[in-house]
């Protein structure tokens, strides 16, 4: 299986997040893709491919363009009005409270893109643990590339291709970014296929976390069918989308699945959610699916409750390949850095056929202990 990667993500160099107001080290790090992209080249099956520039154009297919300005300039913003930090994050965000009893057309006229650039992070972001650093909007620019190089190789003719997409992507709506993606690489890639193809597209997402921008990027599409596993928005991030009830709405109506799951879900329990989101995929036309691959279901994740085991990873991949189409796999989270590279192998060779041995794990590394 051809691999889409670039090093343009190093420049989005992160190492602190917010939580609940306080800094701690940050998950979503650079490191995660160079163990990715070392896994797979150990592995010997997978030959890199450079993406190509595919300009801005299929960004704005799915996102506002002041979101793509905001992204471009933000870091310049930060260092010309004299604000001191490390990232951007925001300070003040437009609570829907703050406008109650106005009419949609007041706020849509009254409520506007501030200048500070504390209020243009707020006006633009959904959450303070989207850290922004001066080479994020290089870095997003390149995932995108990398997204879209994956869809051209699966158009040209693969039956599957991987794109290492960092940051990731299925938590930026149409105008907003946040939850450490930028650009929604998945829903560009998704409306890329329908305008090359004519045909519908399904994305099957497998994340721990909704992805509430996909979601809404496709909430009154009846030509994307928005598929997602994902821990129950009650307990986890991002709080808010992400339930059973939400199955869009017009054209897109019945076209939204959400299959919240418990925290602390393990392999059985999730597998039955796959075959149902699989059913779900199978039961609508099309011949192409792009896939939001997380690994922050696995059993030690830090930020996830989930227990999935490395062979349950090669199972999905497995069974996902087996609905017969062909596949465009992008990367989303995973935070578990020494299982990362081996979850990464496992999914992707279970999507080609392959069987998949672990490789003996090194002293320390407590993968085994849960995975076997
Ligand atoms: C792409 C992706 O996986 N984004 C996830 C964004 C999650 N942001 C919130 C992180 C909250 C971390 N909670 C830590 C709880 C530790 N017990
Ligand atoms: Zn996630």
């Amino acid at each position: 299986m051809q691999v889409v990667y670039s090093p343009a993500h190093l420049a989005h160099d992160i190492t602190v997040e917010t939580f609940m107001g306080l800094p701690v080290p940050a998950n979503e790090v650079a490191e995660r893709a160079e163990l990715i992209r070392q896994a797979l080249d150990t592995d010997g099956g997978f030959p890199f491919v450079v993406p190509t520039d595919h300009g801005e154009a299929p960004i704005t297919d799915v996102h506002d363009p002041g979101l793509v300005r905001f992204l471009e300039v933000a870091w310049s913003e930060l260092e010309a009005q004299r604000v001191d930090r490390p990232f951007l994050s925001a300070d003040t965000y437009p609570n829907r409270a703050m406008f109650e009893g106005m009419s949609d057309a007041a706020v849509g006229s009254l409520v506007r893109e501030p200048a500070h650039v504390g209020g243009r992070a707020g006006y633009w972001g959904l959450d303070s643990a989207a850290p922004l650093v001066a080479g994020t909007y290089r870095a997003a620019r390149a995932a995108v590339d990398v997204a879209l190089t994956t869809v051209d190789l699966v158009l040209g003719g693969q039956p599957v291709a991987y794109g290492l997409c960092r940051p990731p992507g299925h938590h930026a709506a149409r105008s907003m970014y946040g939850g450490y993606c930028f650009f929604n690489n998945a829903a560009i890639a998704a409306e890329a296929i329908v305008r090359a193809t004519g045909e519908r597209v399904a994305i099957l997402d497998v994340d721990y976390h909704h992805g509430n921008g996909s979601q809404q990027i496709f909430w009154r599409r009846g030509d994307v069918r928005y598929v997602s596993i994902h821990a129950d928005p009650d307990h986890d991030y991002p709080y808010f989308l992400g339930r059973a009830d939400e199955v869009g709405e017009g054209d897109g109506l019945g076209e939204n699945l959400n299959v919240p799951l418990a925290p602390g879900t393990k392999d059985d329990e999730y597998l039955v959610a796959v075959d149902r989101a699989l059913d779900a995929i199978a039961a609508a036309p099309g011949s192409v699916i792009v896939i939001s691959l997380g690994f922050d279901t696995y059993a030690l994740d830090p930020i996830g409750t989930f227990k999935l085991t490395t062979a349950a990873y090669h199972e999905i991949g497995r069974r996902t390949a087996a609905l017969g189409r062909r596949l465009v796999i992008l990367q989303e989270g995973g935070y578990h850095r020494p299982s990362l590279g081996e979850n990464t192998r496992a999914w992707l060779r279970g999507a080609e056929g392959r069987s998949f041995e672990p490789r003996p794990a090194a002293d320390g590394d407590a993968r085994d202990a849960v995975a076997g």
